[in-house]
């Protein structure tokens, strides 16, 4: 190999090492429960620009949609469950959800700033 093949080598190594530790940072996973039909917490502020997972956790004895609409997510949370909902990297905004079975009651908003 000679010098300059060398130093392309190594800094085709190096982008691979940086990629590889890019992708085991975990997203950020953020915990939400629904009790009572109703979120908590009701807002979530999040980075923009970095997805994310929300882990949902449904407390009460029956089925609840998490929905948003600004989000494309529809998921149903088993009674008693938890799921992992993946998230997009998202804009600066406010998107709203709903818990679709109880929508007067169970609403809330992710904040990405
Ligand atoms: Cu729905």
């Amino acid at each position: 190999m000679t010098r300059r093949l060398t130093a392309a080598f190594l800094v085709a190594i190096a982008a691979v090492v940086v990629a590889t530790a890019a992708r085991a940072a975990d997203p950020k996973e953020i915990p939400i429960t629904i009790e009572n039909n109703r979120f908590s917490p009701e807002e979530i502020k999040v980075k923009a620009g970095e997805p994310f997972v929300l882990v949902v956790t449904n407390k009460d004895k029956a089925p609840e949609e998490f929905e948003s609409k600004d989000l494309r997510i529809e998921k149903v949370v088993p009674a008693g469950k938890t799921m992992k909902i993946r998230v997009r990297a998202l804009k600066p905004g406010t998107y709203p959800f709903v818990g679709e079975y109880h929508e007067k009651t169970a609403k809330g908003r992710i904040i990405a700033e």
